[in-house]
């Protein structure tokens, strides 16, 4: 079928709204591009981000040089956890997601972001997607906790309770911290694929730095336009995994309907508070 991308390309989908890459079309400009965010990012990585993000970077050859080929790409992740990389010219519409996740399939940016881009996009790009997700898939925990999320997302249609699943990807998948030996580290993809937030997330006193509770992170509010407010801390991959275990059945019960949300920044009684942020940040930006 054809649609029109939100940057307003027409573009003929297959009935998953995946593409073929097409890897050969990337020009010597685009790998280029990609290597300069790749060597970006590894200025401030080490020491910041989880051992199994550099694992993932190693065991997939991410480090090789330009835009990764979705196809050998795919075959070394399949061999270590079976899940595989699609190419999708754009966001996927919820449900479509959710079932590629559901059936291990991560859906990726065939387009690397612009020169005029490199700060800042809104759009996933390909950077985005392989380098702050893909890593991550090759953690046999990890890529349970993915899957598991797309089939509770399956679940969730026609419920009422979409919103509260997105929350639970944004502070886990995409801005999730975790707790090692080593110290607080970065695992969200959306932190490590950007250079500033990598060094915020972990570093600066203004955002709050809470312990993960699933149901409580399904009704809070997230910000799209700026740092996060707050950050939710897990022990391990494992405790992540084991939250998605129980059926999301009775949860959806409780959450249905709700309209209400604690806002991003917000403290309640009965958070496990490591920083309870100054917020110095939120408030600069907004005078
Ligand atoms: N599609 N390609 C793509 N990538 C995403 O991260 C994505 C998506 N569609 C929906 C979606 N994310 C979110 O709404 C999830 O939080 C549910
Ligand atoms: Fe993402």
């Amino acid at each position: 079928m054809r649609i029109t991308t939100r940057l307003g390309r027409e573009v003929d989908v297959a009935e998953d709204y995946t593409v073929d890459q097409n890897w050969a079309h990337f020009s010597a400009e685009e790998h280029a591009r990609w290597d300069r965010l790749y060597a970006r990012q590894m200025e401030v990585l080490p020491g910041r981000a989880v051992q199994a993000f550099f694992d993932g970077l190693d065991s997939l050859k991410l480090s090789d040089g330009g835009i990764p080929d979705f196809e050998e790409l795919s075959e070394r992740l399949m061999a270590r956890t079976g899940w595989r990389v699609v190419a999708v010219p754009d966001l996927v519409p919820d449900a479509v997601f959710f079932d590629h996740l559901a059936n291990r399939r991560f859906p990726a940016g065939n387009f690397i972001r612009t020169e005029a881009q490199f700060d800042y996009i809104q759009e996933p790009d390909v950077f985005h997607d392989v380098f702050g997700h893909v890593p991550l898939l090759a953690n046999p925990v990890f890529a349970d906790y993915l899957e598991a999320y797309g089939k509770g997302g399956l679940a969730a249609a026609g419920r009422g309770v979409l919103a509260n699943l997105a929350r639970l990807y944004w502070y886990t998948v995409e801005f999730g911290l975790i707790q090692t030996a080593e110290g607080l580290r970065i695992y969200g993809a959306g932190i490590v694929s950007s250079p500033a937030e990598s060094v915020f997330a972990l570093e600066s006193d203004s955002p709050n730095r809470l312990h993960f509770d699933l149901e409580r992170v399904m009704q809070t509010d997230y910000r799209i336009d700026d740092f996060q407010q707050t950050y939710w801390v897990i022990d391990s991959f494992e405790e992540l995994l084991g939250a998605t275990y129980q059926p999301f059945g009775p949860i959806y019960d409780r959450l249905e309907g709700r309209t209400d949300a604690y806002r991003p920044a917000q403290v309640i009684e009965g958070d496990t508070v490591y920083t309870h942020g100054t917020q110095s940040h939120a408030s600069d930006q907004a005078a």
